[in-house]
């Protein structure tokens, strides 16, 4: 995997024109040039995501491509203003919704999300965004936990809002048709009909909060993870980097506003920047995703290792079928970026997939693949500009290049988690000596500072005294080919400390054998090495994952020791 061909740059004007230069002297305060409060002190970063661009030459520019195959629309950036001031109102008059407030949106992607996020910012409540396929448990424990007071969602999803033993629940606004209205529930679209289209913007500080996401660590409740308006400075300025948007590029972004792509980089990046948004709703198909790209000629694509996967096993005759010529940048984020993947990407796709690692506590992206640099497939890239990114041993120490350890970032960058919700003590544990954010990651650099991403650092296994990091074995699982998930955890062993144990799915038609087993564990021998061969195999239909399709090796571990398997509320049907 290593040794893969470094892939050239791509020639061409990029925003980041000389990596090594930019990185030497980025100072954050010079991106904070860009925005109106910079000068005016008024500071929301829905002002300048929407409204700045109502009042120039970008007015009338599409802010919102919308297409579910059922609806389909277009806004633009004056009407987004419009609309989220409508939304704004609603909240405002109708539930009290004031600055600070907790404010949750439990619902499909449809403009409506999109209007009520940004009106509940103009407002100054804090937004705690919720995947629809939440079940009733999993809104709970969001709500009660931040003690939100509203929630928006829809008729299909009401029922999983358990209003009676939510105390501080108020209001309950549903989108859609025929909305009985109690009390509490309050039908969205006629009083969003009624409301005014002007709405006089609270000005917040700097370090006020803007975005609530809830994240599942590995063990205990998921945690509120809180970023501030601040974080629009590293936004905007990595949307620019990182995904090189430009004025006249049509952007789409795959992620849901329910994981912290789909808001910093699904809705802030490109509008902070005035790009073209596309929002496609709807469940994934490659017709339909394709289809997306020839429609609206999408120039930047920022999705996931999952959703290539998925596009991969849909096989290429498919894609021959669009024409996706308009593509010029492609990006991905989530889990690993599988050798598999890069390579399907150049052979079939016909571009380098910039790999990019972030998370949702850092708000921002850290380390990244650019344009303008040459790509180590299997590396994460380089920190962004701004960013000092190392790794450390687990007293905090930085150790030499190659070493494995704790990836961690300097404290304090623009779009770092401000808070732990209600929790201080958990936020202070993230941060060894005071200055390291120790993400949780394991890894190394290389002599050129690539780093190179291991697993999570509760992931490692220990088998024989050799440190094996999951991912690699999962990646080189991945390219035998009747493998079509695989997840790989250590498994106490009295004699080597651990073993290697891999739960695999089969490709179709494809029936588990101990030929078959003995074939893919030579697999792995070869093409990776002896210890890092599975000595067990367990054939599974389906594996334990995230909705952003992350394997939850945490579920097969507890799985295999019988162990409960802790918050499962991340994790897709
Ligand atoms: C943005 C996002 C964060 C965790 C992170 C890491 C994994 C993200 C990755 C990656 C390998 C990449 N991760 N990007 N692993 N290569 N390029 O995904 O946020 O949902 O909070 O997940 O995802 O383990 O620590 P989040």
């Amino acid at each position: 995997m290593k040794t893969m061909e470094k892939l050239a740059v791509i020639p061409g004007e990029h925003n980041l024109k000389n990596y090594e230069e930019t990185a030497a002297n980025h100072d954050w305060q010079h991106s904070e040039k860009a925005f109106s409060w910079f000068e005016t002190g008024k500071v929301n970063i829905a002002y300048e995501a929407i409204d700045r661009h109502a009042t120039t030459h970008r007015k009338n520019k599409v802010a919102l491509y919308y297409n579910d195959g059922n609806r389909k629309e277009t806004y633009s950036f004056f009407d987004m203003k419009r609309h989220s001031n409508k939304a704004a109102n609603v909240l405002k008059e109708r539930a009290e919704l004031k600055k600070g407030d907790r404010v949750f949106i439990f619902m499909p992607r449809t403009p409506e999300l999109y209007f009520s996020l940004i009106g509940a910012l103009k407002i100054g409540a804090i937004v705690g965004p919720l995947f629809e396929a939440f079940m009733e448990g999993a809104v709970y424990d969001r709500l009660m936990d931040s003690e939100a007071t509203v929630i928006i969602t829809t008729p299909a999803l009401l029922s999983r809002v358990p209003l009676e033993k939510l105390p501080h629940l108020k209001t309950v606004f549903v989108v859609g048709e025929n909305i009985e209205e109690t009390d509490k529930i309050l039908d969205f679209n006629k009083y969003f009909a009624e409301a005014s289209q002007d709405f006089d913007i609270e000005w917040v500080d700097k370090e006020d909060g803007s975005i609530l996401h809830y994240t599942s660590g590995s063990t205990g409740a998921p945690k509120g993870v809180l970023q501030v308006h601040y974080a629009m400075v590293q936004q905007y300025q990595t949307a620019q980097w990182v995904l090189d948007l430009k004025e006249d590029d049509i952007y789409w972004c795959t992620a849901d506003p329910g994981w912290v792509t789909g808001t910093a980089y699904g809705i802030f990046g490109p509008w902070l920047n005035g790009v073209t948004n596309v929002v496609v709703g709807g469940r994934f198909s490659p017709q339909a995703w394709y289809g997306a790209i020839e429609e609206y000629g999408v120039t930047v694509w920022y999705s996931a290792p999952t959703a290539f996967r998925m596009l991969m096993g849909a096989g290429p005759n498919i894609i021959g079928k669009y024409n996706l010529s308009t593509l010029r940048h492609v990006l991905s984020v989530g889990e690993p970026l599988n050798p598999e993947v890069v390579k399907w990407g150049l052979e079939i796709l016909n571009h380098r997939i910039h790999d990019t690692w972030w998370m949702t506590e850092t708000g921002g992206h850290m380390i990244c693949n650019y344009p303008s640099m040459e790509i180590k497939p299997g590396s994460m890239g380089k920190p962004v500009p701004g960013i000092y990114a190392t790794i450390v041993d687990d007293q905090g120490n930085e150790v030499p290049p190659y070493t494995m350890g704790n990836l961690a970032i300097k404290k304090g960058w623009p779009a770092m988690m401000r808070q732990i919700w209600g929790n201080p003590e958990r936020y202070e544990s993230y941060f060894l000596k005071g200055e390291w954010y120790v993400s949780g990651d394991s890894a190394f650099m290389d002599e050129e500072g690539y780093f190179w991403f291991q697993g999570r650092v509760d992931d490692v296994i220990m088998t024989a005294g050799e440190r094996v990091g999951p991912f690699e074995v999962e990646s080189k699982l991945l390219e035998h080919p009747d493998v079509v998930e695989a997840g790989v955890i250590g498994k106490p062993d009295p004699v080597r400390g651990e073993i290697i144990k891999a739960f695999i799915s089969l490709r179709e038609g494809v029936e588990p054998s101990e030929v078959l087993e003995a074939n893919i564990r030579d697999f792995v021998k070869i093409g990776l090495s002896a210890h890092s061969a599975p000595r067990e195999i367990e054939f599974r239909d389906k594996l334990p994952k995230t909705r952003s399709g992350k394997i939850m090796r945490r579920v097969l571990k507890a799985w295999e020791l019988d162990l409960p398997a802790g918050d499962l509320s991340t994790m897709e049907e």
